[in-house]
Formats: structure tokens, C-alpha cells, sequence
């Protein structure tokens, strides 16, 4: 039973436009928190993705909601799957959450993707998945804020292949899209969190700026989408969700841990 907590006109833009911002719908406390505990966390290991100028972005991922931790509050919490499964029209349970880190003046750019053209190589049959970007800080065009293509993913899947040292979708179908398609800047405050389909075109440019740039992504798929079961990116688990108020909790039992 999905709950709606949605507007049908969020919906409709969603249906339309390939994403939905929802401004504020994690507060400052939230966003210190996690933050906070992104910044002290080791237990990660951290991928540096190279861009065509040899500028690093950095990542790290995680797909586990079973252990205590803020990632699985935020993942798991009710105004963030609520939004996510009325949205998808189906139950939806976590594919994996990733930390992007752009660092000030050296974080990387990231090409014209659909995340569906990495998911689809694992085994996903159907595109009914999605992302939630959550700004942890404020993005905008000088610290490489996202950049979507409105409406893209009507677009199906484009055929994607090496960019450097990422995966990128095929430069002349993106061309040509650019020639009928608004760019949008996501241009976006800390707690604010962008819904997008994972046939949106999406990318983002550089940090130039002195600001860091980091954003929080959970990924989702549907139930009744079957996808191949691989360490990290699971097939169907069920979700148990959480209250928001988890989310303070947690960060908070996180930060005065002895040692943190
Ligand atoms: O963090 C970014 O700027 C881009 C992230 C992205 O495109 C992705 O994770 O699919």
C-alpha cells in the first residue's frame, strides 16, 4: 500500500519533467548531522572518479539499512520513501546510497548520464527506479551543482560507453537532445532534495569554487522490478521505514560516541 503524500501536480511534474525539487524537506540539524558524520566516518573506502580534465570526484557508497547509522535513517525515513514510492507508483526498497564529495577548487565534473544506463547493465529490466539528491551543502553553478535535461527521460535508454574514466550516454543522441531540451541548474540549499528518474539526463560541472560540494544520493528500485542480485546493488529487500525523527537521533548518538 503506497502512501501518497504527494500533490498530484508533483506528481504530474514528475511524470513530465524527469525529476521534482522539494525544497526543505531535511532541515539544518538534519544536514549538520549528516555532514558531521560523513566527514568523521572511515568505514568507507573512498573512490576517486577521474573527469577529462583530471579533476577528482569523490564517492563512497553503501547499501546497508540493517546497521544503525544516519545513511539508513535518511534512506529509510518516511517523508523521503513516502514521496519516493507515490512517485514510482510502487513499493520501493533501497538500491544503494552514495556520498558524492566535491572538493573545493578540485572536485570533478561528471558526464551526460542516466543512471539507468549504468543499472541497466546489472540486470534491471524495467527503468522504474529513481534518486533522491539531497544537498548536504548548497549547490549551485560554480561548485557544480546537478544540471538535468527536462524531460529527457521520455527519451528511453541511450546507449552509453567510456568517457575518460567514467561512463557517459552517447555524445550525439545528448547533442541532439541538448537542441530540444531545457537545461536545467539545480541550483539548491542544504536540505533541499531532488527526485529524478534514472533515464533523466544529468551531470555537473567542476568545482571551481572555494565551497565544498556535497551531496547524499539514495537510489531506489520498485518491487515488482526484477534486478540481478549484486554485492551493493541488491535485488528485491524489503524496506522497513523509519520515523523522521530517527534521523536527529541517530546523528546525535553518532557524534558524542566516545571516539568519533
Ligand atoms: O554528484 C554529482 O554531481 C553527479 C552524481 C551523479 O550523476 C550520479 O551519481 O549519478
Amino acid at each position: 500500500m503506497v502512501e501518497v503524500t504527494l500533490k498530484v501536480t508533483d506528481l504530474h511534474q514528475f511524470q513530465r519533467d524527469g525529476y521534482l525539487l522539494v525544497p526543505g524537506l531535511f532541515d539544518n540539524e538534519e544536514m549538520d548531522y549528516l555532514r558531521r558524520v560523513g566527514q568523521g566516518d572511515q568505514s568507507h573506502s573512498v573512490h576517486g572518479v577521474v573527469d577529462s580534465e583530471g579533476r577528482i570526484s569523490k564517492l563512497w557508497l553503501g547499501s546497508d539499512t540493517t546497521t544503525e547509522s544516519i545513511y539508513s535513517a535518511i534512506c529509510r525515513s518516511h517523508k523521503l520513501v513516502d514521496r519516493m514510492e507515490a512517485l514510482l507508483e510502487d513499493e520501493v526498497y533501497l538500491y544503494h546510497y552514495k556520498m558524492m564529495v566535491k572538493e573545493p577548487r578540485q572536485g570533478g565534473a561528471w558526464e551526460w548520464h542516466q543512471d539507468y544506463g549504468y543499472w541497466y547493465n546489472n540486470g534491471c529490466l524495467f527503468p522504474d527506479m529513481a534518486s533522491c539528491y539531497i544537498a548536504v551543502d548548497r549547490a549551485h553553478k560554480q561548485n557544480g551543482c546537478l544540471q538535468v535535461l527536462r524531460g529527457s527521460h521520455r527519451m528511453g535508454r541511450i546507449e552509453h560507453g567510456k568517457a575518460g574514466g567514467q561512463t557517459g550516454a552517447d555524445a550525439d543522441r545528448v547533442d541532439l537532445a541538448m537542441q530540444h531540451l531545457e537545461l536545467v541548474y539545480c541550483e539548491m540549499m542544504p536540505g533541499d532534495a531532488l527526485f529524478f528518474h534514472s533515464n533523466t539526463l544529468h551531470r555537473s560541472d567542476a568545482n571551481l569554487s572555494e565551497d565544498p560540494r556535497w551531496g547524499f544520493i539514495c537510489c531506489y528500485n520498485t518491487r515488482s522490478n526484477p534486478c540481478r542480485d549484486l554485492p551493493g546493488h541488491p535485488s528485491y529487500t524489503p524496506l522497513e521505514k523509519c520515523d523522521d525523527a530517527a534521523i536527529k537521533a541517530v546523528g546525535l548518538r553518532t557524534v558524542t560516541e566516545p571516539g568519533f
